[in-house]
């Protein structure tokens, strides 16, 4: 009686925002389930491990939830960098960095990343591996992929969390991550650590919680994996010489580092730019009035790890500092505000009525969102940044 009451009780609590039909959801659970285990099965594992993993599972309504929630602000240069790379992570870094030189001196040599990356990617993932995150991943991923529209990206992450099982590298109970299921130290997915894992210190499991080795290993070995290259750090500073066209700071615009160098950039604090031939970007995440970064080739490599250009300005500043370079020098600007959705939804209507933007109304602030900001600039005389500044909106909402 009470275990059939308490049952209804949670299903009722799973179904109250979530589904519309507790009886239809929890058989379509269960198929969805079966399904991922038949694609387990075929790339190899066990049955009974799936059988094991799925007993008694619901759907997480919390993940779900989670999931649905879109953020209502863009986020400033300013605020996200400001709370990524704090004085504290930056000396937390270097302690960590000195207690772990050697195996990271070891790793740099075998994968070619510096030891600095890597300790910024883990104060970013995790704060040092401070909250790797309680939520069940075989649940978390499992929820995803049966009861939102990511069915694919995730049956697959639930398919790779169930391989990690099959090989003994953790239990499902201890298989632990964030909502979305990243894992670890380094917050990696099932598929990364299935493709990217090493078993570094060789006791045959490959442990991203518990084992560092592991953890910083597996780290190189996915960053070199998706496209970092020995040489050049990420990103830098830089100084624009006055006049510069600003319509050139634009992410989608490539030159070789020398061409750049020829135009009057110049390294922050004014040494020259390396002289390379490597094709590179200038960003000016604030827009004009705040700092410039010259992007080289291996920014994209942060950026696979996650696709976000704040994010992987914040590591690269973060590595830097933890090596014992420079902070940035130029100040973005004090009125810089986060736009909200709607703002932004405004804007791209706004744009789009004008033939500016053709894109999706979708209130993210893209490169096309960017790109139509900097053809209305031009038009009204406003330096061309494609940074939409408080005093743009208003002027952009009083043209008619
Ligand atoms: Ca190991």
């Amino acid at each position: 009686m009470f275990r059939l009451s308490r049952r209804f009780a949670i299903a009722l609590a799973t179904t109250s925002s979530v589904l519309a039909s507790p009886v239809l959801a929890q058989s379509d659970f269960a198929s969805c389930l079966q399904d991922i285990k038949a694609e387990a099965m075929r790339q190899g594992v066990d049955g009974s491990v799936a059988d094991r993993a799925f007993q008694g599972l619901t759907p997480d309504r919390k993940v779900v939830d989670l999931d649905s929630r879109q953020p209502e602000f863009s986020l400033t240069y300013a605020k996200y960098v400001g709370n990524s790379v704090s004085a504290d992570r930056i000396a937390r870094g270097q302690q960590r960095l000195a207690q772990n030189r050697s195996i990271l001196d070891t790793l740099q040599g075998q994968y070619g990343v510096p030891p600095q990356y890597i300790m910024a990617f883990w104060g970013i993932e995790t704060n040092y591996g401070g909250y790797m995150g309680d939520f069940l991943v075989v649940r978390s991923v499992a929820t995803l992929a049966c009861m939102t529209k990511r069915r694919e990206f995730f049956s697959n992450e639930t398919v790779q969390a169930l391989r990690i099982l099959s090989l003994n590298h953790m239990t499902s109970p201890q298989m632990r991550g964030s909502w979305a299921g990243a894992m670890g130290n380094m917050q990696f997915m099932p598929s990364t650590f299935m493709k990217w894992g090493v078993d570094y210190d060789r006791n045959g499991r490959i442990d991203l919680w518990h084992s560092l080795p592991d953890a910083f290993a597996s780290a190189s070995n996915f960053l070199r994996g998706i496209g970092w290259k020995p040489g050049l750090p990420a990103a830098e500073e830089v100084f624009l010489p006055q006049g510069f066209p600003l319509d050139q700071a634009d992410t989608t615009i490539e030159k070789p580092v020398s061409a750049w160098a020829a135009m009057g950039v110049r390294k922050a604090g004014n040494a020259a730019l390396p002289t390379v031939d490597a094709p590179s970007s200038i960003l000016l995440p604030a827009g004009f009035r705040g700092p410039a970064f010259i992007l080289y080739p291996n920014f994209k490599a942060v950026m696979n790890w996650n696709r976000s250009t704040l994010y992987a300005l914040a590591v690269t500043i973060l590595a830097q500092q933890i090596a014992g370079g420079p902070p940035v020098m130029q100040m973005p600007p004090a009125d810089d505000e986060p736009l909200s959705r709607e703002t932004v939804i405004d804007m791209q209507n706004r744009l789009a009525r004008l033939t500016l933007y053709t894109d999706e109304i979708d209130g993210l602030l893209g490169p096309k969102t960017r790109s139509a900001v900097r053809l209305y600039q031009k038009r009204i005389g406003m330096p061309a940044d494609g940074h939409p500044t408080p005093e743009f909106v208003r002027r952009l909402q009083q043209q008619r």
